[in-house]
Formats: structure tokens, sequence, C-alpha cells
């Protein structure tokens, strides 16, 4: 048994990967915990959409009754989003999910596990998980970013939010050899907010040469996830204060309410949510979709660069 033997991968995704044709895997676990219901299934659709709309194939990750499915269809979609009791699967939650036969919802870190798996080379989240503030003390660290030192797949993302401590995400990303790339940007971004304040530690405009630079990544025997970043659009961001206020609030409120591990985030993000009036949401939701866009069109990019490779090496061997 493989794991490739736990996979149900859905035949429209089946019939692009073996076409060559850019495939994006998507997170289930925002789906289920990142938004409230109808809103995380009008985003869950429209970000799948996104990726169609740049000619890639959406193929959204989630598990159910001991199957990794790769590919979710719109039913499936609404379950997910609706079920109250969906547990949040993450990298080490795998096995167990897969055994419970329930259904479980795949963090980006048990996404890239199965997105890999699939054969998928390219996986879209709007926000990753990093490393928390205070984690000197709480230990909190994203296995999101342990997943990426281990798991060779481009993830394209908004960067990670400022709940999270991003200067030890990127010092984190850095030590574990994962580079960090923004798609015409200078900045690493905040997820709803453009930048983090913290320069991104590569800025690519091309997306040859960013398909380049990842072929090549592999090719020098790297096994780690590519994290390549691109902000919110202008009229989607956040303003950075109004998000920092409002995100040391609700920290302070995680402490006093003595929320810890795998609760914060989502607890977080609800409090952001409520002070800012509902901000945060409608602006997450938004980040989702035009992350999405991108991650498309990055894929689609790479099958194109992939395609032109293999013939130049076929006929000229010395050149690729
Ligand atoms: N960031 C977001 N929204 C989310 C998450 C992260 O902006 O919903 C979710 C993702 O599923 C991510 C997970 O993989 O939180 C990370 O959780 P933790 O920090 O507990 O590893
Ligand atoms: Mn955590």
């Amino acid at each position: 048994m493989t794991i490739g033997d736990l996979l149900d991968v859905d035949p429209e995704v089946a019939d692009a990967l073996a076409a060559g044709v850019a495939v994006v895997a998507l997170e289930s676990n925002v789906i289920t915990h990142g938004l409230e219901y109808p809103r995380n299934v009008e985003a869950a659709l429209a970000v799948q959409n996104a990726v169609r709309a740049a000619g890639a194939v959406p193929a959204t990750v989630a598990v159910d009754a001991g199957r990794i499915l790769i590919g979710l269809t719109d039913n499936r979609i609404e379950r997910f989003a609706t079920g109250r009791r969906i547990p949040k699967v993450s990298s080490r939650d795998l096995g167990y999910a897969l055994a419970s036969g329930g259904p479980g919802a795949t963090t980006v870190a048990s996404s890239v596990i199965a997105a890999h798996a699939a054969g998928i080379g390219h996986f879209c989240s709007a926000g990753i998980g990093g490393v928390h503030r205070g984690a000197a003390r709480t230990m909190d660290i994203s296995s999101d970013l342990i997943q990426f030192a281990r798991t060779p797949i481009v993830v394209v993302c908004a960067g990670a939010k400022n709940i999270l401590d991003l200067g030890l995400t990127l010092e984190y990303l850095e030590t574990q050899s994962v580079p960090v790339i923004s798609y015409r940007s200078d900045d690493f971004p905040a997820f709803y907010c453009r930048s983090s304040g913290f320069p991104s530690p590569l800025r690519i405009d091309d997306p040859m040469v960013l398909a380049g630079a990842v072929h090549r990544h592999r090719q020098l025997g790297s096994s780690t996830a590519v994290v390549v970043t691109t902000p919110p659009r202008e009229e989607d961001a956040v303003d950075s204060e109004v998000a920092r206020v409002a995100v040391e609030e609700a920290l302070l409120d995680a402490e006093r309410s003595g929320v810890r591990g795998k609760d914060v985030t989502a607890f977080v993000m609800r409090r952001v949510d409520t002070a800012t009036g509902g901000r945060t949401s409608a602006a997450n939701q938004a980040v989702l979709i035009s992350t999405a866009e991108v991650a498309g069109e990055l894929a689609v990019a790479a099958a194109d660069f992939e395609r032109s490779a293999s013939t130049l090496r076929k006929g000229e061997p010395h050149h690729v």
C-alpha cells in the first residue's frame, strides 16, 4: 500500500494530469473553519472558477470515508462548508482521519502532501500558516512550514496573516531552505494587507523566469516547496494599521480566553472580523479569489515551460 492507493482523484483532474494540463490544488480547512457559511461556499466555488478562468483545473483536497479526495463536487463543497463537526486535519492528523472513516478538512500542510502524491505541481492558499507571535514561549509554529521543507510543490499565496510573526515566519523558511519569491512585488504580503513591512527575499516578474527557477530548484535536487506570493489587489486590501489594532486586541482576547494550539487561528480570525465590522472576512474572500487567479496563471505558465523544456531536451540535449 502506498499513499497513491488512498487517493480518489476526480476524473477531470486525472485527465488534466495525464494530458499535462495545469492543475492547482486547494485546501478545504479554509472552507470548513476559515469562513462562515454561506460566504465559505461562495468563496470555494469562486476560487475554483478563478483557477478555471486562468486555464487550469482546480483540485480541492479533503478526506472522507477513509479516502483522500483530490477534487470535490459542488455537493461535497456544500457539505464541508456546512458540517459543524468536521475536524481540522493537518499533516499529523491524516492517518487517524483516514482510519476513522469520517470527513476531515485538510489544512495547507496535509493538502500539499495529498496534492504532491497525486502528481499536482501547484497549490494555492490565500494565507499559509506560520510562526505565531510569542512562539519563543508557546512554540506554536504551523506544521504548514515544516511540510514546506518536505514536499516539492509550488505554494502560491498572499503571504501569511498578520496574526502571525511574519519576520520569524520568513526566517523559518530561510532556515529550511524554502525559496520565497514575490511575484510582481517587492514586499512579502500579509494576506489582506499588501505589505507585511518585510521586503521579500526575491522578486520575479516574468512567469517563465519563475517556472525556470522552480525547474532549476528541482534539478539541484531540492525537495522543498517554493513559496510564491502575490499581494491582494489594492481595492480589496485592508489598511495595515486597522488590521494591526484589531489583531492585537484579538490576540489578547485569545490569551485571556485560554485558546491554544490548533484553535488559535480560527478564533483570532473571527475576532478580528467582528472588530472590523466584517471588513476582514470580505477581504478574506476577495484575496482567496485573486490569489487563485494568479496561481492558475502561474500553473499554466509552468506547464508551458515544462512542455518546451522537454521538447528542447529531446532535440538539443545540452540546453536544458
Ligand atoms: N490562514 C488563513 N486562513 C486559514 C488558515 C490559515 O488565512 O483558514 C488555516 C489553513 O488551513 C492553514 C491552517 O493551513 O490555518 C494553519 O493552522 P495552524 O496554524 O494551526 O497550523
Ligand atoms: Mn499552531
